[in-house]
Formats: C-alpha cells, sequence, structure tokens
C-alpha cells in the first residue's frame, strides 16, 4: 500500500483523523477508509480480479483502495452500463466477484458473480490487526502489478481494457504533483463518474496519494460547485461540459445570488483545471472576465494517464494543453510514420513515459497496433508543438470517435445496436458540435418501412439500455439512403456537412 497510498497505510497513521472523501452528508476518514479497506481487501485477498460497481460513494472508494491493497485488479463499472455492453467486460475481464454498496441492486449478469457487499463501517469497532489479520500487500503489488482495468471505447466493435499498472498510476499522479503543486493541504471538488481515470484515478486516488481530501458533488451542479468551493475546497476538476455551465452562469447578470457566490467561490480556488476533451476559448475566456481567474487545461486518456498540463506556477494560455509533464516523451509523427520536428508541424501526437499502461486486455493485437515499432503510444490525436513545447490539440485521426460530455464513444458500437433494431435498415452514426457536450452523438436512419420509422426516443431508450446512456444517439435524422461512394463505403463526412 505504502507504493500508492501511504497515507493509509494504517488506520492509527498520522493522518487518522483527517477527513478522505466526502459525498453529500456522507465522509470517511483516513483513519476509516484504511479500517474499512483492510477489512474488505481480506475478504477479496483471493479474488483474480473484482468488478466494482462504481456509483458516485464512499463504497466505491473503499473498494478500489481494497482493491489496491490486496493487489486484486479492480474493473470500475459504469452502474449505468447496459446489457450487451455489461455482458462484453464481464466476459472480457471475467471477475470472480463484484463488490457493491449495501444499498445497490444488482443487474441479472451481475448477479451471478459472488457479490461482496462494501461496509463503510466495518473495522471500525473491531481491533484491527487483531480480530482479523490486516492484509497488507498480499497479492500482486509491484510496479508492473495491474492495478484497474479501465474500459474505453474504439472506433469499431466493444470497449477494451486498458490494462493500468501500479507504477503508472503512481507516476502520472506524482508528475501532477509536480506541474501543480498539490498538496495533503488542498481539498478537491469534482463531480465525474468514478468509472474513468478522470474521476477515479485523478480524482479520487490523486487526493489520497497527497493525503488531502476530495468532496464529491454525487451530481453536478453550479450551486454544489459553488457551495463546495466557498468552504474550504481549493481545486475544481471537470470535463469542458462542466465548465461551459459554469460560464453560462457566469455570463448572467451581476447581482444574482447563484452568480455572484459562484464568481467568488472560483475566484478564490487555487486551481481550476478542466480535462477529458477541449474547452472552446469562449468559454476559458467568460470564466476568467467573471472570476479573473485562468482555468487550466491538461491532455490525457485512458491509456496514457496524463500526458502535458499547465502549469499552476506557468503562463495559461487557452486552447493550449501545456507542456509534457515530468517523465513524458511527446513527438510528432505523420501518417507514413516520419518524426516531425520542424516548429509549426501538425501530426499525431506519439508519447512515452511510466505514464503509460500496458496493453488492453486479452488484446495483444489491439496493443501492438497502438504502437510503433520503437515503442511509442499512438495516441490519435493530432496536434502541433510550440517553440516553448506547450501543445496543442487540433483535432483527431478517426473519424469515428466522438467525445460528449467529455465521454469517448465509438460510432460504430451504436451503429451495431441500432442495426439490431427490426425498424433500422441502414445507419451511420457521427458527432455534431454541441454547445453544451462538445459533440453530440447523431444517429442517421435508413428505416426498413419509410412509413413508420422507428422514434428518435426508442432508438435512444435501445442504446441507453444495451449500452449506456451517454452513448445514446440526442439527434436522430432520417434519410431515404445513406450517401456511398463507388466502393459502397458510407460517406459520413458529407452527412456531417
Ligand atoms: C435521458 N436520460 C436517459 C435517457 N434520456 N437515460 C436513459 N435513457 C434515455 N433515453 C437521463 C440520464 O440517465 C440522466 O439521468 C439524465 O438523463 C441526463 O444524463 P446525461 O445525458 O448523461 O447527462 P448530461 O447532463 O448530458 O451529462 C453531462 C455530464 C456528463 C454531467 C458532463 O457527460 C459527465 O459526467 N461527463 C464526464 C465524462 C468523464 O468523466 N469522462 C472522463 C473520460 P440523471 O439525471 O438521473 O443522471 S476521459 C478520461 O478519463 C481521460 C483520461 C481524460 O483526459 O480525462
Ligand atoms: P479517453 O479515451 O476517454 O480517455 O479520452 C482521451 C481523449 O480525450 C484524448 O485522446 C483526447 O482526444 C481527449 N482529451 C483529453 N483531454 C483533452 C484536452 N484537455 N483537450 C483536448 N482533448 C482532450
Amino acid at each position: 500500500m505504502t507504493d500508492l497510498l501511504p497515507a493509509l497505510q494504517s488506520p492509527a497513521g498520522p493522518a487518522a483523523s483527517r477527513e478522505a472523501v466526502r459525498f453529500g452528508d456522507l465522509s470517511l476518514t483516513y483513519g476509516e477508509l484504511a479500517a474499512a479497506s483492510i477489512a474488505l481487501a481480506a475478504r477479496i485477498a483471493d479474488a483474480g480480479r473484482v468488478a466494482v460497481r462504481a456509483t458516485a460513494t464512499p463504497e466505491t472508494v473503499i473498494a478500489v483502495v481494497a482493491a489496491l491493497r490486496a493487489g486484486v485488479p479492480a474493473v470500475p463499472l459504469n452502474p449505468r452500463t447496459g446489457e450487451r455492453e455489461l455482458a462484453h467486460i464481464l466476459a472480457d475481464s471475467e471477475p470472480t466477484a463484484v463488490l457493491a454498496g449495501p444499498e445497490d441492486t444488482l443487474p441479472p449478469a451481475l448477479e451471478k458473480l459472488r457479490r461482496v457487499t462494501v461496509d463503510a463501517r466495518a473495522g471500525a469497532t473491531d481491533e484491527v490487526g487483531e480480530a482479523r489479520p490486516a492484509v497488507h500487500d498480499v497479492g500482486e503489488t509491484g510496479p508492473e502489478a495491474p492495478a484497474l482495468i479501465v474500459y474505453t471505447s474504439g472506433t469499431t466493435g466493444p470497449p477494451k481494457g486498458a490494462v493500468l499498472p501500479r507504477r503508472a498510476v503512481a507516476a502520472s499522479l506524482d508528475a501532477l504533483e509536480d506541474a501543480w503543486g498539490w498538496t495533503g493541504d488542498d481539498v478537491l471538488v469534482h463531480a465525474l463518474p468514478l468509472f474513468h481515470v478522470h474521476g477515479l484515478i485523478l480524482g479520487v486516488l490523486g487526493p489520497l496519494r497527497r493525503g488531502g481530501s476530495v468532496r464529491h458533488l454525487g451530481k453536478f451542479s453550479v450551486e454544489g460547485v459553488a457551495r463546495e468551493l466557498g468552504s474550504g475546497g481549493t481545486m475544481l476538476f471537470g470535463v469542458p461540459t462542466m465548465y461551459h455551465r459554469l460560464a453560462e452562469v457566469l455570463d448572467g447578470p451581476a447581482g444574482t445570488a447563484e452568480r455572484d457566490a459562484l464568481a467568488a467561490s472560483l475566484s478564490g480556488a487555487r486551481l481550476l483545471v478542466s480535462g477529458s476533451a477541449a474547452l472552446p476559448v469562449h468559454d476559458h475566456e467568460r470564466i476568467a472576465a467573471a472570476t479573473g481567474r485562468r482555468v487550466i487545461e491538461r491532455y490525457g486518456m485512458t491509456e496514457t494517464l496524463m500526458n502535458t498540463g499547465i502549469r499552476a506556477d506557468g503562463v495559461p494560455r487557452p486552447g493550449t494543453v501545456g507542456p509534457p509533464l515530468a517523465g513524458v516523451e511527446l513527438r510528432l509523427a505523420e501518417d507514413d510514420g516520419a518524426v516531425l520536428d520542424e516548429p509549426g508541424a501538425i501530426g499525431e501526437i506519439q508519447v512515452r513515459g511510466p505514464n503509460l499502461f500496458t496493453g488492453y486486455l486479452n488484446r495483444p493485437d489491439a496493443t501492438a497496433a497502438a504502437h510503433t515499432a520503437d515503442g511509442w503510444f499512438r495516441t490519435g490525436d493530432v496536434g502541433t508543438v510550440d517553440a516553448d513545447g506547450y501543445v496543442t490539440i487540433v483535432g483527431r485521426k478517426a473519424t469515428d470517435l466522438i467525445k460528449s460530455g467529455g465521454y469517448k464513444i465509438g460510432a460504430g458500437e451504436i451503429e451495431n445496436v441500432l442495426l439490431a433494431h427490426p425498424g433500422v435498415r441502414e445507419v451511420a452514426v457521427t458527432g455534431e458540435e454541441d454547445p453544451d457536450l462538445g459533440e453530440r452523438v447523431v444517429a442517421w436512419v435508413v428505416a426498413s418501412d419509410p412509413d413508420s420509422p422507428p422514434s428518435p426516443e426508442e432508438l435512444a431508450d435501445r442504446v441507453s439500455a444495451e449500452l449506456a446512456p451517454h452513448k445514446r444517439p440526442r439527434t436522430v435524422r432520417y434519410l431515404d439512403a445513406l450517401p456511398r461512394n463507388d466502393l459502397g463505403k458510407i460517406m459520413k463526412r458529407s452527412l456531417r456537412a
């Protein structure tokens, strides 16, 4: 445990009485979290791999910390994952148990696994270490041992499990400590889901590694951000959609209580950080104008954790994601693999460093395809590097990846679900610009019976039930035929136009 979360080594450590996590009225001190995770680790020590139903609750934090403590890789699951996607993730990752809160009702696919109910009070009244043996680092806990397996969408096919070793988690969080002067005195505020890198690794393990604390809002709200930053929060993490919603309120008339409270709380924060997608310069400027504070961006990926970031003591430059973080090597390359080093060149961003994953679970083909022959990871993002090392992301190589609300969504997975609907003859899914979500999922549908096409709601519900609600098409457009080239390939770019 000392390798990743030293402050949680023992329930009686120096930080025992300090608040570690807070979700609404529920909070855990370091002592309570250490005790509960020690008790849980003992119950899962023999599990090869565990699934964690990653609700925004203290139980999820206990479950993940216990898995790290036991050296058992954890697979965080979106509690709203639909049947098809869940079946894929379970078949692929083969967990032997599912860790869930006492109140959780499990979907049938998870009911088949051994359920381990997380008890937030476990260990609290026990003589920990006497009533039952305390578990410290019983499983595989070397630097290359897998800590987490996080599923991420690709252009085609079902999501792939990115295997994240303990070394990558430690390296990336320490590089952020260096860039942001992140300490145990920081109180992080966020409302990010706990089944992705941003919310779980940066947003929970980040503060715990520093011995600081995190206040999770449960569900994003402008009022919640203002309240928590106005009462001790020092840092805010969010996706651009969240900052856009803050900017919308800040842009309103001064003198309203909501707007002024928000402006005051943001002005007082030490660090406002955006990531997972590009924050439009317009929103950067609106927030700066109302608060005098600059949001800083960092650039990462599930497979690489964090690659670049504006430093707390650096020059914030809206529209850029800052220089590479400590330990990260970054270069630009052409399609043919030629490395670009002339100033102003635009190419694919490739990275190398201790922050990288070890590969996709069960997918050596995809792992190999994602790397160059000389061992660099191909991000698929296209960017430039300024003379002073600042990176700007200008686009993405794949047209079939959509970033909506900061979630990566593959067009192919949605097309496969919609094509299985009897009312759909042909379909193409694209991303379209959206002021709130960045991009919104759009389905272009050729109905089997043009006189009675399936409704947009029916198609959205189908995708929500099979994949996840955030993957549902927000817009459905009906066509008589899809535009195809001479080879019969759908011309998505002309759909977008
Ligand atoms: C509406 N809803 C439906 C349907 N229609 N549910 C099921 N079926 C339908 N047909 C419900 C939803 O369930 C939800 O219910 C409500 O409507 C709105 O949901 P949603 O559309 O998801 O909310 P939103 O307002 O559009 O969400 C915006 C958001 C969200 C809060 C910004 O997109 C978000 O949390 N994004 C974070 C993504 C993220 O963390 N990405 C990190 C990965 P209810 O109201 O009950 O909720 S990237 C990463 O990790 C890398 C490393 C990086 O760089 O960070
Ligand atoms: P994911 O695969 O869900 O982890 O998302 C990773 C992708 O999010 C990256 O490859 C980028 O395309 C995008 N991304 C993350 N942070 C930023 C940022 N600050 N600006 C622009 N794009 C970003």
